[in-house]
């Protein structure tokens, strides 16, 4: 096949993807795959810098859903103690020092299927402290009622993070006391309430190839797409249902990210959970396939995530940076057909000249003198 006639070499955003065209994506040749991927990328991005989102469990454990892969389900024993939600102060706290360390999101998590309302003047009070630090917010809390999103939107929350984690026929497979349908559901009331979309899912549940081409056109499909897309690679916690799932193929895991950024052009693909247990070359491989986003610091919700000394090594290994100013994001702000390469608009390029190396012809390939 000629990779290059075959290519999709705009960034047009497109909500119609068919199943057998994302399965040819699949089928790909890796390298033909990571190319066109890469090509994308840089039409949309600075492919040297990556967005950084903190973690913080707000309320943790004892939740009454259950998600088989979950260690904060009340129905399977990991040994997590449950706790309260957190004070705003601490909560605060926790985010001044996230900043400090370079942070550009605040991310607060809880376990729970949907917040009681009687939680909701707290996380308010949560989402303006840290807005009020500089940062950008982000919440996942569970569903969300209209007024709810209505109620954070007027607070100052910027993101909500609400995964679909796999293909409608999977899911149902993985979780059994909530629909898909409810899941997209909230995700239309947060769009409609003007707030910005977090959405992805979780690759190694035992799902086949084709639940994860199904989950990337569901998610490519919401008008508009979601800016956020974060593809974690299931951490097994034991005493979970998916303790012990069969290992999944690396080559299969970058080539999510790959197929996502085809089709997700303008939406930043969050590298997420599962990176303690990447080497460095898998993750630049992924960074190669199109992730620009990660979650830095020490912990996730529950679980370990690589220490930011670690992270910050790679990324000067790489030549990477990490995106300070939220102004960079506006990229994907306005989602809508672009032309022109990231690289030619880009005038941030450490005074260095940048020279077109012409590799495929698409205006889209630099390199530094
Ligand atoms: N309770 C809320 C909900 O389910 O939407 C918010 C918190 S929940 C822990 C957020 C997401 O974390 C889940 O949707 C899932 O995608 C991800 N997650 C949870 N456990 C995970 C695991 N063991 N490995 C990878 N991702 C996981
Ligand atoms: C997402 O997609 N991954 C994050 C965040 N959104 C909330 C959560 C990952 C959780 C991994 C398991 C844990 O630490 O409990
Ligand atoms: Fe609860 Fe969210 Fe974990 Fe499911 S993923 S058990 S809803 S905390």
């Amino acid at each position: 096949m000629d990779i290059m006639s075959d290519m999709a070499t705009t960034s047009t955003i497109r909500h119609d993807w068919l199943l057998r065209e994302v399965l040819n994506l699949y089928a790909l040749p890796f390298n033909d795959l990571l190319h066109q991927a890469q090509v994308i990328h840089r039409q949309n991005f600075n492919p040297n810098k990556i967005q950084v989102s903190s973690l913080l469990s707000i309320k943790t454990g004892g939740c009454s859903e259950d998600c088989k892969y979950c260690p904060q389900s009340a129905h399977y024993d990991t040994g997590l103690k449950a706790s309260k939600m957190m004070d705003v102060a601490a909560v605060v706290a926790a985010a001044k020092k996230a900043k400090e360390a370079g942070a550009g999101r605040f991310c607060m998590g809880a376990a729970w299927t949907s917040p009681k309302d009687r939680d909701m003047g707290n996380v308010i009070e949560m989402v303006k402290g840290v807005k009020e630090l500089g940062l950008e917010t982000c919440l996942t809390l569970g569903m969300l009622t209209k007024e709810q999103t209505q109620q954070l939107k007027v607070a100052g929350l910027d993101y909500y993070n609400h995964n679909i984690d796999s293909s409608e026929e999977y899911y149902k497979e993985i979780i059994t006391t909530r629909s898909y349908a409810e899941r997209l559901e909230t995700l239309e009331n947060v769009s409609n309430a003007g707030l910005k979309t977090c959405s992805g899912g979780i690759i190694g549940m035992g799902e086949s190839l084709e639940d994860r081409a199904k989950m990337l056109i569901t998610l490519a499909s919401l008008s508009p797409q979601p800016q956020s897309v974060p593809i974690n690679m299931l951490v097994k916690v034991e005493g979970t249902p998916l303790g012990h799932v069969e290992e999944i193929d690396l080559f299969d895991f970058i080539r999510t990210i790959a197929v996502a950024r085809i089709m997700m052009p303008q939406s930043y693909v969050r590298l997420s959970a599962g990176r303690e247990q990447m080497s460095d070359e898998m993750q630049a491989l992924c960074f190669h396939a199109g992730a620009n986003s990660i979650f830095y610091g020490e912990k996730l919700l529950t679980t370990s995530n690589p220490s930011m000394n670690e992270d910050l090594k790679l990324l000067e290994r790489l030549g990477m940076e990490i995106e300070k100013e939220t102004s960079d994001m506006a990229a994907n702000d306005d989602q809508s057909t672009k032309t022109t390469s990231f690289a030619m608009e880009e005038d941030d390029w450490d005074d260095e000249e940048v020279t077109n190396i012409g590799c495929c012809g698409g205006g889209c390939c630099f390199s530094h003198d």
